[in-house]
C-alpha cells in the first residue's frame, strides 16, 4: 500500500539525481516493509523486554519501554481519530527534549507520518518557512514554546491545526491522549518511505530539507553505533543536542532504543547542568559538543563521573587540545564522528583504540569515503581535497536543486576539506568554502584554533580570512580569553608567536580580535559568516 499522502514521493530527487545506496553489510539486509517505530519500541515490548527502562525525564520521572508504547498509541491515535492524518502526512514537532517530544516522534512514525522536528530556538520567521516548504497543516508544539508557532502561523496560514503538550494536567494532547485505548495499529509503511524531514541547521540562504526513509532510520542503527559506539542494553544515554537535530535523533533516541537501553531526555544541557545531570542520573553514554567538552572539561572534578563509559563528539571538527583536556578530567578518550543531517547520522569515526588527535578516524563499516579533486579524481595521501561519502543513507533533499551540489557522480559531496594521513586517518582541514587563501597559501581555520586552543590563556577561539590588499586574504583570530587573562596588545603578541612555533609560522594570525564570546549555532557550531560580516 502506496502512502495516501504524496507530497514526499512527488517531491523526492529523480533516480538520476540520487547518490548512489550501497548496502554491503549483511545487517543492512532490511524488510520491504518497514516502520522503524515497531522495530525500535514494539519489538522489545513483543519479546518480552517491556519492563526495561527506556525514557528518562530531568525529574526523574521514568517511562518503561511497556508505558512508552502506551502513550505512543495512544498519540497515534489522536493523530488519525481526532487529526485525521494520513500516511506521508507531515507533521511539526516542537520542544525542548523531553520524553512527550520523544512520543510525538515516534506516533508520527507508527502512525506513517513524518516528523519534522524544529530547533526551538527557531523563531517565527524561520519556522514559517519550514511550514511552507514542507506544506505542514499539523504541529504538536511544546505548550512553553506556543508563542513563536503562534506567530508564525499568522505568516503561513496553510498551518491550521496546533495541539500542545507539557502544559500540565489539562494540556490538549495529553487529555486527547487520556481518552483513547492504549492499542494501535502500527501503519504497513514501505521501507523507503520518507519518516523524517530534516531541516538543515545551515547558516545562510533558504533552508534544505533532508529527507530520510524508515529504512534510513534502521540502517543508521546498524552501522555507527554496533561497529564503533558498541552500547549494552544496560547503557543510560545522555546529552545536550536537541531531537530535531539527527545527532541528537540518533544519539539520545533512536541508538538507544534500538539495543533496548535508557535515555535521559534533559530540556536544559548546557555545559553548567549537564555534569550535574550525569552524576544524578548515573549516565554511561555522552553525546554533546566539542566547545561543550571544552567548557565541562574545568568543572567535572566537582562532579561524581565514575558511571560515564562513552563520550561522542560531533558537529564540529573535535580539537586535540579539548581531547586532551577532556582525558586529563575524566580519563575517558573522546569517540569523534562525523555526520550530517543529508547522512542522518556519523559515516567517519574512531572507536577509543583508534583514536587520533586531530583526526576524525577512519571510514564507518558500512561506509565508503574519498577524497577528490575538482576532477573528481581520488588524491594521494596527504592531499586536501573534498570529502565524498557513500553508504546505505545519502542526500535526498526535498524539492531543491542544491541537490546537484551535495550529489555527484553517485557520491555524497559534504563540503567539508579533508585529507587522508600515512594512517588512513581522515584529517578534517574546513568548510570546503571556508579555506583561508592568503599569500598564495591555503590555510584552513580550524587549524590556526586548534593551534591557539593549546595555549592555557585561550578559552575559545574562531579564526576567518579577512580581505587584505596585499595577501588576497590574511588569517583573523577572535579570542576568548580565560577569566584573568588580560586582552592586551602583549597577549595578542604572545599567541601570534605561539601558533609560529606549534604549526607552520605562515598560518599564524596577522590580526587577532579579543572577544566576550562567539557567535555559535543551537547545535554548537560557529557560526563564521557572523565573523566574517562583523564589524
Ligand atoms: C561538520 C564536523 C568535523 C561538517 C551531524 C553528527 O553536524 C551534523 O550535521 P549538520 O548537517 O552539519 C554537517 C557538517 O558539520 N561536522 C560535523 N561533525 C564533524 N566536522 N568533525 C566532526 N566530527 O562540516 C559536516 O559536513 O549540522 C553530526 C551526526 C548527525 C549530524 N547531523
Amino acid at each position: 500500500m502506496a502512502c495516501v499522502d504524496t507530497f514526499a514521493p512527488d517531491r523526492l530527487p529523480p533516480p538520476e539525481a540520487l547518490p548512489e545506496f550501497v548496502f554491503d553489510l549483511p545487517e543492512l539486509r532490511l524488510p520491504a516493509r518497514l516502520n522503524c517505530a515497531a522495530e525500535l519500541l514494539d519489538r522489545w515490548v513483543s519479546a518480552g523486554q517491556g519492563h526495561r527502562r527506556c525514557l528518562i525525564a530531568a525529574d526523574g520521572t521514568m517511562w518503561s519501554y511497556a508505558q512508552l508504547q502506551t502513550h505512543v498509541n495512544r498519540l497515534a491515535r489522536v493523530l488519525v481519530e481526532d487529526l485525521g492524518l494520513v500516511t506521508g502526512q507531515r507533521v511539526l514537532l516542537r520542544g525542548a527534549n523531553s520524553p512527550m517530544l520523544a512520543a510525538c516522534f515516534l506516533a508520527v512514525f507508527k502512525a506513517g507520518g513524518i516528523a519534522v522536528g524544529t530547533m526551538p530556538l527557531l523563531r517565527a520567521q524561520e519556522l514559517s518557512t519550514i511550514i511552507d516548504k514542507a506544506q505542514i497543516d499539523l504541529a504538536l508544539c511544546d505548550a512553553r514554546l506556543a508563542a513563536d508557532l503562534a506567530a508564525a502561523q499568522e505568516r503561513a496560514p496553510h498551518l491550521k491545526t496546533v495541539l500542545h503538550f507539557n502544559g500540565g494536567e489539562h494540556s490538549p494532547l495529553e487529555q486527547a491522549m487520556a481518552a483513547k485505548p492504549a492499542t494501535f495499529e502500527c501503519a504497513d509503511t514501505a521501507a523507503d518511505d520518507t519518516c523524517l524531514m530534516a531541516f538543515t541547521s545551515g547558516t545562510t540562504g533558504q533552508p534544505k530539507a533532508a529527507m530520510h526513509f524508515h529504512r534510513d532510520v534502521m540502517a543508521a542503527c546498524a552501522c555507527w553505533p554496533p561497529h564503533v559506539l558498541r552500547p549494552q542494553a544496560d547503557d543510560v544515554f545522555i546529552g545536550s543536542p536537541p531531537l530535531a537535530f539527527t545527532f541528537g535523533l540518533g544519539g539520545l533516541l533512536v541508538f538507544p532504543m534500538a539495543v533496548g537501553a535508557a535515555t535521559v531526555l534533559l530540556e536544559k544541557a548546557s555545559p553548567d547542568v549537564l555534569p550535574a545531570a550525569i552524576a544524578q542520573h548515573r549516565a554511561s553514554v555522552l553525546f554533546t559538543a566539542p566547545t561543550s567538552y571544552r567548557a565541562m572539561a574545568g568543572v567535572v572534578a566537582q562532579h561524581d563521573l565514575s558511571s560515564l563509559r562513552k563520550c561522542v563528539s560531533a558537529g564540529e571538527a573535535l580539537p586535540a587540545a579539548t581531547r586532551a583536556l577532556w582525558k586529563q578530567a575524566t580519563g575517558i578518550e573522546i569517540i569523534d564522528g562525523i555526520g550530517s543531517t543529508e547522512m542522518f547520522h556519523i559515516f567517519i569515526s574512531s572507536d577509543e583504540a583508534h583514536a587520533k588527535p586531530g583526526a576524525t578516524g577512519l571510514p564507518v563499516p558500512g561506509y565508503r569515503a574519498m577524497v577528490v579533486d575538482e576532477n573528481f579524481h581520488a588524491v594521494p595521501r596527504g592531499t586536501v581535497g573534498r570529502l565524498a561519502v557513500k553508504g546505505p543513507t545519502g542526500c535526498k533533499y526535498l524539492d531543491d536543486p542544491r541537490q546537484a551540489s551535495y550529489v555527484q557522480h553517485g557520491w555524497n559531496l559534504t563540503g567539508d576539506a579533508y585529507l587522508v594521513d600515512e594512517d588512513g586517518q581522515f584529517v578534517y582541514q574546513a568548510r570546503t568554502d571556508d579555506m583561508i587563501i592568503s599569500g598564495g597559501y591555503n590555510i584552513a581555520g580550524p587549524e590556526v584554533e586548534s593551534a591557539l586552543l593549546l595555549h592555557p590563556a585561550v578559552a575559545e577561539c574562531g579564526v576567518i580570512g579577512v580581505a587584505d590588499a596585499d595577501r588576497g586574504q590574511i588569517v583573523k583570530a577572535f579570542v576568548v580569553l580565560r577569566p584573568g587573562q588580560g586582552a592586551d596588545d602583549a597577549m595578542a603578541k604572545a599567541l601570534q608567536d605561539f601558533v609560529k612555533q606549534t604549526i607552520a609560522p605562515y598560518k599564524y594570525p596577522r590580526a587577532v580580535e579579543f572577544c566576550d564570546s562567539l557567535p555559535r549555532t543551537e547545535t554548537g557550531k560557529l557560526q563564521r559568516f557572523k565573523l566574517r560580516t562583523a564589524p
